[in-house]
């Protein structure tokens, strides 16, 4: 295989808009470089976690009610400043923040929404686990009065995503993405602070053998859900089955995407809706796996068409290769 030449996520977005959008004027490359900037920040921190004193908690809740990590903070703030300065960011919204942020010498005329989780699985970080920024871009129409409810332009559809990523700080720094044609996925080279080219077309394999859940809920899933997984395990779905999992989101989907096979946080006794967040957990991922040939469901529909209706509302993620979600989408259906 010929070497990949040293392309970088800079030079692919250009590459891309030139093909896709000749008539793009790359502001979008320049917004995806202020999530490429704060993330190469994010991840000198999470790499020297151990050596600076970056461990352990804030002692402060965020408003999800979980304890804020020290790295969960410098992550928030990596992110708001890397793309607050971009100038095309209008409004953002964090995991980390109640409410949405609004840039305001950007309020009239920047384009772009960026939603996120700075730091995703954060609660694994003192035991040394992949953890993972997400990200997802929309767009919005300019509020020449910048008296628009910053709301009315987060709370869109996950169909609306113009981009969608992540970042996994993990063996090594890898950044996917999608922008609407395709994955690509690319490797933070330290020596030079640049993302480099690792993949051009990442796609799902159309089945697997790995299913990845928290087993402890099982009890609680609704049955079709039980049946599933017994099904797989026990070898009655044509092949037999492997589980992993790591408890870190970005971590489980990167796996499941280039393994194949099927992640799933259905509806539990604690999280009746889900435990996991819609605008930057569940849209994000599920736009990365549809354009690599996956599914993803909340167990009646796409993710991506759930209409929105709060900021930091959970819903169920189910996710992965055709054949896996075909099976468990049948399941549920017949219910
Ligand atoms: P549980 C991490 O807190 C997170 O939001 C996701 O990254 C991960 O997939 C999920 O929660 C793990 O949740 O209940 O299995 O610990």
């Amino acid at each position: 295989m010929e070497p990949l030449p040293l392309m970088t996520v800079q030079q692919h977005i250009l590459e891309e808009q030139r093909r896709h959008h000749p008539d793009a004027s790359g502001e979008f490359s320049w917004l995806l470089s202020g999530i490429t900037l704060a993330s190469k920040i994010i991840a000198d921190q999470v790499r020297r976690a151990g050596l600076v004193d970056v461990l352990g908690s804030v002692g402060q809740v965020n408003v999800q009610g979980e304890t804020q990590q020290k790295l969960d903070v410098l992550a928030n703030q990596a992110l708001r400043l890397c793309l607050g300065r971009r100038g095309n960011v209008g409004i953002m919204a964090s995991e980390e923040n109640a409410e949405p942020i609004v840039v305001p010498r950007d309020r009239q005329h920047g384009k772009y929404v960026v939603i996120f989780d700075p730091l995703d699985g954060s609660s694994n970080i003192d035991v040394n686990v992949s953890v993972g920024t997400i990200f997802s871009i929309l767009r919005r129409a300019p509020d020449p009065e910048g008296k628009r409810d910053p709301l009315v332009d987060v709370l869109q559809a996950g169909v609306k995503q113009v981009a969608a990523g992540y970042v996994v700080y993990g063996s090594s720094t890898m950044l996917v993405y999608t922008a609407g044609n395709g994955v690509a996925s690319f490797t933070l080279d330290p020596a030079i602070g640049a993302f480099i080219i690792s993949n051009p077309r990442m796609t799902m394999p159309a089945k697997g053998n790995i299913y990845s859940v928290n087993a402890a809920n099982s009890d609680s899933f609704p049955e079709p859900y039980q049946q599933f997984l017994a099904k797989l395990r026990s070898g009655e779905a044509g092949r037999t089955y492997s589980s992993r999992y790591i408890g870190s989101l970005v971590a489980d989907f990167h796996r499941t995407l280039i393994k194949g096979g099927i992640f799933l946080y259905p509806p539990t006794r604690h999280y009746p809706q889900g435990k996991l967040r819609l605008l930057y957990e569940a849209n994000p991922i599920a736009f990365l796996a549809e354009q690599a040939g996956g599914i993803a469901s909340d167990g009646r529909g796409r993710i991506m068409e759930i209409p929105p209706t709060s900021l930091h509302q959970r819903c169920p993620l189910l996710v992965g290769s055709r054949t896996e979600m075909k099976l468990l989408m049948e399941m549920l259906a017949s219910a």
